[in-house]
């Protein structure tokens, strides 16, 4: 892509305030909103991982002319006011990463991550960090839970090479996202799977997590996409310590929760929301001991939410 006029395809890895970087076959370029896209802005919203068509202008500047239809995105709803936050798109996976340890798991939090992937229907796999600081039986005992629901759980520590082997397995050849609190080591997983990253670590100190909780400060700022060595791409993303959704869209909130879904074709309702009606299979077996009571607990949480925003 030399001459004015000239035209590529290339992959957005990160945007802020209107510029964009754009990976063109392994070449990154800056590039800017053309301004018949910049009107649409609200409508077309660039994100990390879309796939973009892109223009050299006379002056020599790139500008990304027009973005092609997503497979999917994952979104948030912004922290202030209401608006559509996209996290990234065109994504194979999701990893949903905790820690064992420093900050502790929010399991609530985990099961929101879940939920999201679920709605959009993009495969999640969680991975359970710094198992260094627990050993790896406490480890299975907080996240067993998970691979008991059927989802597969990778038990990492960023310190150990042997211990993101199977981590690095999982990522290769996919699109991934990797989401989770701030200071889980999601930035930390990534340099030591593939060191010529170089991503910003934070350093957790046990004083600043005593006072503000949660692992401190964020230390990365914006989404970005990486290529790997090892084919695909992986999505470093900021913490996130809240998770509203912008739109469980496609599909019912109890079927965004793969240990509930299997109960729903047994509920006298079809339209059962699972909370006091009679006959409903997913109570049945909540009180039989076959839902975890915690997971429950998130659906009912997540469907008050749902009610809240739909009387809004
Ligand atoms: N003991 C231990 N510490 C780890 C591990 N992984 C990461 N850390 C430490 O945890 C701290 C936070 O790591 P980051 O990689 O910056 O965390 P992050 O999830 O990217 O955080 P944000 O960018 O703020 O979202 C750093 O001090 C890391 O050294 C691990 O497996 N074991
Ligand atoms: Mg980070
Ligand atoms: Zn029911």
């Amino acid at each position: 892509m030399s001459e004015a006029g000239s035209k590529a395809v290339g992959r957005v890895l990160r945007g802020v305030g209107g510029a964009y970087r754009v990976d063109v076959d392994g070449k990154t370029l800056e590039c800017s909103l053309r301004g018949r896209l910049k009107q649409q802005r609200e409508l077309v919203k660039v994100a990390v991982g879309d796939e973009v068509e892109l223009e050299l202008l006379p002056d020599g500047s790139c500008v990304i002319a027009d973005v092609h239809p997503r497979k999917n995105k994952l979104s948030r709803k912004s922290a202030h006011g209401r608006r559509e936050q996209i996290i990234a798109t065109n994504l194979d996976q999701l990893a949903a990463v905790f820690s064992t340890r420093e900050p502790e798991p929010e399991f609530t939090l985990l099961d929101r991550f879940l939920v999201l992937a679920e709605s959009s229907d993009i495969p999640a796999v969680v991975v359970a960090n710094k198992i260094d600081l627990t050993g790896e039986a406490a480890a299975h005992e907080q996240f067993g839970l998970y691979e008991r629901i059927g989802y597969r759980v990778l038990y990492t520590s960023a310190k150990t090479v042997k211990d993101v082997g199977d981590l690095g397995k999982q990522l290769a050849g996919r699109t991934t996202l990797l989401a989770g609190p701030s200071g889980v080591g999601k930035s930390t997983l990534l340099n030591s799977l593939q060191p010529g990253l170089g991503l910003a670590v934070g350093e957790v100190s046990r004083a600043l997590q005593k006072r503000g909780g949660g692992g401190g400060r964020h230390t990365t700022v914006e989404a970005s996409l990486h290529a790997l060595d090892s084919g695909g791409y992986v999505v470093d993303s900021p913490g996130l310590r809240k998770l509203h959704f912008w739109e469980v869209a496609e599909h019912d909130l109890g079927w965004c929760f793969p240990d509930i879904r299997r109960y729903v074709g047994g509920c006298r309702f079809h339209d059962c929301e699972h909370m006091s009606e009679p006959g409903c299979a997913v109570t049945d077996a909540l009180e039989a001991g076959d839902i975890d009571g915690g997971r429950y607990d998130s659906y009912a949480r997540l469907l008050g939410e749902q009610k809240a925003e739909r009387a809004y």
